[in-house]
């Protein structure tokens, strides 16, 4: 635990450092203090307001750089500060009991008021076990798995195990598969395990409310023979959402998403799962992608990227080499999903390699 805080402590400092923040600290006060003298940009809409609608159009207002990189140094700061403040943020695997050879998990849906970071309430959140995304059910290919599902919401919902191959009546389509769960009810799904990968568990009723909203997870099989996957040091799930919980990483939107850590040398294994509505091409600075497998499917010929496009309902499990050290930032290239003027927001993370 001490050396996890000294990492992290370590990190703040580095980051600082290669931000060049502590520098730049001195100016940006004066800068902020100057920000309440009327702005170049201010005094030229006063100008164009006196000068109504008759007039040739003006130039452009100026544009108020001072603002502008306040408020992008305020979204770092404020990262900073939440530096280790979710340690769940990566996500926990749900403990399961055994019954004869068969992992029993127990689900509970229930309706939350989920906090997307910094007191964004989503009201009304759809969740399972009252996160968001939902914890991560692990098993191992060729598991015998049962999964209790308890719906304590007011509204019906279903579980989707979204691509576990499973036998139809299991599949989870409300009125193809089986009927809604009701408020109250419980339902329980039973397989077994046979496709090893990166997959997904939601909702499968009226999903475009409840999935957007919170009720997503994931589902991750492990190969029995893990000398078919790459070796890796450590795996990160990130489950993509935008629409109800808004642009979103495991739930929560930058500055309030935490830092992937790695020491020089480590692999890191990355899952990606949309549970958007958009896709999100995901960049990630100073390191490349190998991507080796597609939807829980090993790839005959893994390929290298350093911008990898994900869209709904997709999964992708690359390997990242941790070959350089530093600060990278990690974030959705649709740019509209990271950043404004307003500074970061959003679909950003850094992975730090120390
Ligand atoms: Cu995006």
């Amino acid at each position: 635990m001490d050396e996890r805080v000294n990492q992290l402590r370590f990190t703040r400092r580095q980051f600082i450092r290669t931000a060049g923040v502590v520098g730049a600290g001195a100016g940006l006060t004066a800068a902020c203090a100057t920000l309440t003298t009327p702005t170049p940009a201010a005094e030229n809409a006063a100008a164009t307001d006196a000068m109504g609608m008759e007039t040739a159009p003006v130039a452009q207002a100026e544009p108020d750089y001072k603002a502008i990189d306040a408020a992008h140094k305020a979204q770092v700061d404020k990262f900073l500060a939440n530096i280790g403040k979710d340690p769940d943020f990566w996500g926990q695997d749900l403990p399961y009991t055994m019954d004869g050879n068969t992992k029993v998990f127990e689900i509970t849906a229930k309706n939350i008021d989920w906090d997307t970071g910094g007191g964004q309430i989503i009201k009304n959140a759809y969740t399972y076990n009252g996160v968001v995304p939902g914890p991560i059910i692990r098993v191992t290919e060729g598991d015998n798995v049962r999964v209790n599902v308890k719906n304590e919401m007011k509204l019906s919902t279903t579980v989707h195990w979204h691509g576990v191959l499973v036998p139809n009546k299991m599949d989870g389509v409300g009125f193809v598969n089986q009927d809604p769960i009701v408020p109250g009810q419980t339902f329980t799904y039973e397989f077994v395990a046979r496709n090893p990968g990166s997959h997904m568990y939601h909702s499968h009723h009226d999903a475009a409310e409840q999935v957007t909203k919170g009720m997503m997870a994931g589902f991750i099989i492990e190969p029995k023979d893990k000398s078919k996957d790459p070796a890796y040091d450590k795996e990160f799930v990130m489950v993509l959402n935008d629409t109800g919980i808004g642009l979103t990483i495991n739930g929560k939107g930058f500055p309030y998403t935490q830092p992937m850590t790695a020491k020089l040398g480590e692999k890191l294994r990355i899952r990606y799962m949309n549970e958007g509505l958009l896709i999100h091409p995901m960049h990630l600075h100073g390191i490349p992608q190998l991507v080796f497998a597609k939807d829980g499917w090993n790839l005959a010929s893994p390929y290298t990227v350093d911008t990898l496009n994900i869209a709904p309902g997709e999964r992708y499990d690359v390997l990242v080499d941790c070959t350089e050290p530093g600060l990278w930032a990690f974030h959705c290239h649709i740019l509209t999903h990271a950043e404004s003027a307003k500074g970061m927001f959003g679909m950003v993370t850094v992975l730090v390699v120390e």
